[in-house]
């Protein structure tokens, strides 16, 4: 189906901020010249371009106006039931090897991969408008800080890539005139919303992404899992950096001591929440503040890493969301926000599993039908998002902006484990984290197709985003280890760890406090810890329980390990290694040796 442009399109002023540099302008007529759109949009960026778009969409039917009493300046969007979540099985690293995208990417010849595209590609905008979306990830100021345009014929990825992005004016600036400079080249086309011809592509060599056949999330916004982790892990091996999937907070104890942290959890395993967590009564004076939710890119300076968000604001998973558990997102998300696939109520609010209060009687669910609370489906899909600027949340860092990043105390590794891994543990030291982080695995969810619940490895959560050999990648961050002279403590939690009624054994959210300050005492020096085979283990005296309703046998229950499971789990590490065929770095291997004979001390 074609959108018809609109008679006059788009009004004077809307549109037409063109890049200086000629780079940029080639690339765009060579896609222009191939997908033969009817219109081509330079954004800006501006307020008057955006209510300009957000007036076309709901025209069109691509938003919905919400209650902007109840929730106001925001929209909900429903996507192609077909096409609700990021899909693995798509996804290509083309490198002109095989080699070079390693074991655990899905790989194309570039050449033949760019054929195919450009044949998808070709008239693919006619009768359309094709945007170019310029913008900047990272701060102004930053070092680190990238260029990218995205091109495509989504205006809800225009009006997503606004909120998750410095965009327009400010990246144009950034960029300059240098035809040399380093920017990203993003192309992406809805095409029929296909699965059979959805792929997203990745040419790390070329800096460029190509994406097609999907309209929802991680695919279609390249600046995120595309650009900031795939290529940016590609870049950042290169140029001696680091792109990771991490949120990155802030911890301020009452005397005023600030510690950071970053931490990796796969998709849909607590990152958001556990960057907006707000500490329970008993830790008066204690301060959580946000940094990032999703991505960190470190550098070292001083022999420290120091690390910046690149992002701009946050897509956060919207089920399980509430007051109780997440009152910092409750508040980000209460205005300018767009909804992604969640339910919508009589009077235009927007509902969800998990939302406090009552469930709605009735609903229209998130493919648009009725649902009420009798209805076998979810009212909201279970990878139902929301687009929030990072402005809007009252715990944001006041460093956010820093472009020389904040200093990293420590790193969390940590997944959606049922059994085997305790709440939390320490490691020796940095090459031991580094093989805690290669040998994680998580419980998949609903964040990408595919199923739900099976235990997978998900090295340093970065499976589905390491754009080059994740041997390559493992050895890099052993190089970064040895070039640093104060490094991060390195640290594996588990929120989620069941009992036998399957009952989650912690209450998690705000009570992840604990186990924090459990890691910052840690870093201070002045946290107790036993030694075990997997690493420093905290007893139940060293985590501060105070005001907790816990029993004591659960708590002995999540900080213990299992002889039998743990050696199921090294059994598991060793198929793992042995599948990527031969990447693995020997200190790795080692590593693995040496737990193994702990156990058997
Ligand atoms: P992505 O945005 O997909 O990368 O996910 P994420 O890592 O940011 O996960 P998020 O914080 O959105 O949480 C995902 C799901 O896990 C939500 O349904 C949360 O309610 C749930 N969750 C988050 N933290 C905890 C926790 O500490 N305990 C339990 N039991 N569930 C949690
Ligand atoms: C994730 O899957 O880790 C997400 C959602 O953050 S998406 O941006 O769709 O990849
Ligand atoms: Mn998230």
């Amino acid at each position: 189906m074609t959108n018809p442009a609109p008679a006059i399109f788009p009004p004077s002023g809307i549109g037409d901020a063109r890049p200086a540099n000629q780079a940029v302008l080639d690339w765009v007529h060579d896609i222009a010249a191939l997908t033969e759109p009817e219109n081509i949009f330079w954004c800006d960026g501006s307020e008057r371009e955006n209510e300009f778009l957000i007036a076309e969409s709901l025209n069109q039917n691509v938003l919905i106006k919400l209650n902007q009493q109840k929730v106001p300046r925001s929209y909900l969007h429903r996507s192609n039931p077909n096409d609700v979540a990021r899909v693995e099985q798509c996804t290509f690293v083309c490198t002109p090897t095989k080699e070079e995208a390693g074991p655990t990417n899905n790989w194309s010849e570039p050449s033949e991969m760019y054929a195919k595209l450009r044949g998808l590609l070709k008239g693919a905008m006619r009768g359309r408008t094709l945007f170019v979306i310029p913008y900047m990830m990272g701060p102004s100021d930053s070092p680190l800080t990238k260029v990218g345009f995205e091109i495509t014929d989504s205006k809800y990825v225009v009006l997503n890539m606004r909120i998750m992005t410095r965009m327009g004016e400010i990246a144009l600036k950034r960029l300059g005139n240098d035809p040399n400079a380093e920017w990203n080249r993003g192309v992406h086309s809805l095409l029929d919303i296909n699965p059979e011809r959805r792929f997203i592509c990745h040419f790390p060599q070329d800096n460029t992404i190509i994406s097609v056949g999907s309209g929802y999330g991680g695919n279609v916004l390249l600046s995120k899992k595309c650009l900031a982790l795939r290529i940016g892990s590609y870049l950042a091996r290169t140029q001696g950096w680091m792109a990771e999937h991490m949120l990155i907070l802030g911890v301020e104890s009452p005397e005023g001591r600030k510690h950071y942290v970053a931490a990796a959890f796969p998709s849909a395993c607590g990152k958001t929440n556990f960057a907006m967590l707000i500490p329970p009564a008993h830790f008066k004076g204690w301060k959580v503040t946000t940094v990032g939710d999703d991505i960190g890119w470190m550098q070292i300076r001083d022999g420290r890493l120091y690390a910046v968000n690149p992002e701009n604001g946050y897509f956060g998973v919207v089920p399980g969301t509430s007051y109780k558990s997440n009152p910092n997102a409750m508040k980000s998300i209460a205005h300018d926000t767009i909804y992604t696939n969640v339910a919508l109520t009589d009077d235009d609010d927007v509902w969800w599993e998990g939302k406090d209060g009552p469930a709605p009687s009735h609903a229209v669910d998130w493919r648009g039908n009725d649902w009420t609370p009798e209805s076998k489906e979810k009212a909201a899909h279970p990878n139902s998002r929301f687009t929030t600027p990072m402005r809007n949340n009252p715990a944001l860092d006041s460093d956010v902006e820093k472009g020389d990043g904040v200093p990293i105390s420590a790193i969390i590794f940590g997944g959606r484990r049922s059994d085997t891994v305790p709440l939390v543990y320490q490691a020796f030291d940095w090459n031991h984290g580094v093989y805690l982080g290669a040998t994680m695995a998580s419980e998949t969810t609903a964040a990408a197709a595919g199923t739900v619940g099976k235990v997978r490895r998900d090295p340093m959560a970065m499976l589905p985003f390491c754009g080059y050999n994740i041997g390559q990648y493992f050895q890099h961050w052993l190089d970064i280890g040895k070039r640093l002279s104060s490094q991060p403590l390195i640290f594996n939690v588990n929120w989620f760890r069941k009992g036998v009624k399957s009952q989650f054994l912690w209450p998690g959210f705000g009570e992840n406090m604990r186990v924090l300050k459990w890691i910052i005492d840690r870093c201070e020096g002045t946290g107790g810890a036993l030694k075990s085979p997997i690493g420093w283990l905290p007893s139940p005296h060293d985590l501060d329980l105070a005001e907790l309703d816990i029993d004591h046998k659960c708590v002995a229950e999540i900080l213990g390990i299992d002889h039998e499971e743990w050696a199921k789990e090294l059994a598991e590490h060793k198929i793992f290694f042995d599948s990527l065929g031969g990447v693995v770095p020997k200190q790795l291997l080692d590593q693995r040796e040496r737990v193994a004979a702990r156990f058997k001390e």
